[in-house]
């Protein structure tokens, strides 16, 4: 079933580390071997062997209106035709920044970088600039892509490889960063209580880096409220819940305005776009109006724009949310039937078309919930969805993602699947 895929990891692992370009891809948590990908087309993905699945990966995220969309691809196609990056300014970033500002109410202005690390590491950049203060806090469990100061407590990736933080992060580096507990806000008082430096706090509105954690109800706005009186800033990473439950961020379903909005995915459909905003006093520090340096040589390139352009034009056109709400709603109902069926303890938690399960009888409400899942079962649930044709992330720790290009008959064929994958677990 899987040679092929065999065959190239074995090859992979000459010159490539783990034979992949981001850990959680390497399966190590799920065991075996990672899948290679030929091709994908709609809610399909392909591996090298011609095992065709349902992807609910959609590469973490930014296949949200389904793989090789024909608007997308005709788009990207006439941009390639004026070539390629030029090292200067195109019409496509005006479009794209006009569309995504207009998604976000507070968000006056915006600077498209390569990935959500770089929008993370300038969001944090420009909190600091702002306020003229040195101390970030983030919440144990929440990942925020791979910089210096963030890897600590994270979720994805290092929750996978249940990695406390990375090697050669200097003690210098993370010594402004300070861990507080999501859905408590007075783990993050305690740090005011104790420090008068703290330029922010930075957090995933909806959490899907710990699986999915949903923020408990007036959480967030209790947050926002607090760090007014402290003049501190509230950072919201939307690199994954950007225009993933509504046509703009989670903020605004969750009643919240953030001072700083970090993007990615999404936004770049698929092609490599990151991004941050916010109201025009705060983005005036950023150079070449302030002082805040940040730069890059393909930020804002034009293939990449038309790839962000074509996809957020689409996923405006469809607006898919109500669908994946029925459509989250009913997978969660198979998993939950399922579980019940073979009393198998589980919870799955979801927020729109993010959403996954736990093994677990435990709320999950924080990252110490979401550890008491049982990864050995989580593991032959996932082999067993695979061997059934559905393609999930190799990580307790990650998010499910909907496509508006599921259909009924993918649905039926991931009951089936889930309803294999449960008893296995049962069996187990
Ligand atoms: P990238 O640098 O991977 O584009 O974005 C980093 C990032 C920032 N903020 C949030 C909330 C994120 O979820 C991410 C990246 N997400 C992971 C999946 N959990 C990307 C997949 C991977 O690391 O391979």
């Amino acid at each position: 079933m899987f040679k092929k895929s065999q065959k190239l990891y074995e090859q992979g692992l000459v010159n490539l580390v783990g034979a992949v370009n981001s850990p959680v891809r390497a399966f190590s948590s799920v065991g075996g071997n990672p899948l290679f990908i030929k091709k994908a087309k709609g809610s399909k993905i392909t591996d090298v062997d011609g095992n065709e699945y349902i992807d609910l990966v959609l590469s973490y995220g930014p296949m949200i209106i389904g793989h090789r969309h024909k608007q997308v691809q005709r788009a990207v196609v006439k941009a390639l035709k004026n070539g390629y990056s030029f090292g200067a300014s195109t019409e496509n970033e005006i479009i794209l920044a006009k569309i995504v500002c207009d998604a976000f109410p507070e968000m006056d202005k915006v600077r498209f970088v390569n990935s959500g690390t770089e929008a993370v590491i300038s969001g944090v950049r420009l909190a600091r600039a702002f306020t003229g203060k040195d101390k970030i806090i983030k919440f144990a469990g929440c990942y925020h892509g791979h910089q210096d100061s963030l890897l600590v407590a994270a979720g994805s990736g290092l929750a996978t490889l249940s990695l406390p933080g990375s090697k050669g992060v200097p003690e210098g580096a993370v010594k402004n960063t300070l861990i507080a507990e999501y859905n408590n806000l007075e783990s993050v008082k305690k740090h005011f209580d104790e420090h008068n430096d703290i330029a922010g706090v930075i957090i995933e509105p909806i959490c899907g880096n710990m699986g999915v954690v949903i923020p408990q109800k007036s959480f967030l706005k209790e947050l926002k409220d607090y760090l007014e009186t402290k003049n501190a800033l509230l950072i919201a990473d939307e690199v994954m819940t950007g225009f993933r439950s509504k046509f703009g961020g989670a903020q605004e379903l969750l009643g919240v305005t953030a001072d700083i909005t970090c993007l990615g995915k999404v936004i770049g459909g698929g092609f490599p776009v990151g991004a941050y905003g916010a109201r025009n006093e705060i983005m005036e520090e950023v150079a070449p109006l302030g002082g805040m340096y940040q730069a890059g040589t393909l930020s804002g390139n034009p293939i990449a724009m038309a790839g962000g352009i074509s996809t957020l034009t689409e996923l405006q056109n469809q607006d898919p949310y109500k669908k994946f709400n029925i459509i989250g709603n009913t997978i969660e109902t198979i998993l939950l039937e399922a579980a019940k069926k073979y009393s198998v303890d589980l919870v799955v938690n979801r927020f729109g078309s993010m959403m996954n399960p736990f093994f677990t009888n435990s709320q999950v409400t924080n990252f110490k919930e979401a550890q008491t899942s049982d990864i050995k079962k989580f593991a032959v649930f996932f082999w067993e969805m695979i061997k059934n044709g559905v393609f999930l992330p190799p990580s307790q720790f990650e998010a499910w993602f909907l496509s508006s290009a599921l259909t009924v008959r993918d649905i039926k064929k991931l009951a089936i699947a889930v309803d294999k994958a449960m008893m296995a677990v049962s069996e187990m």
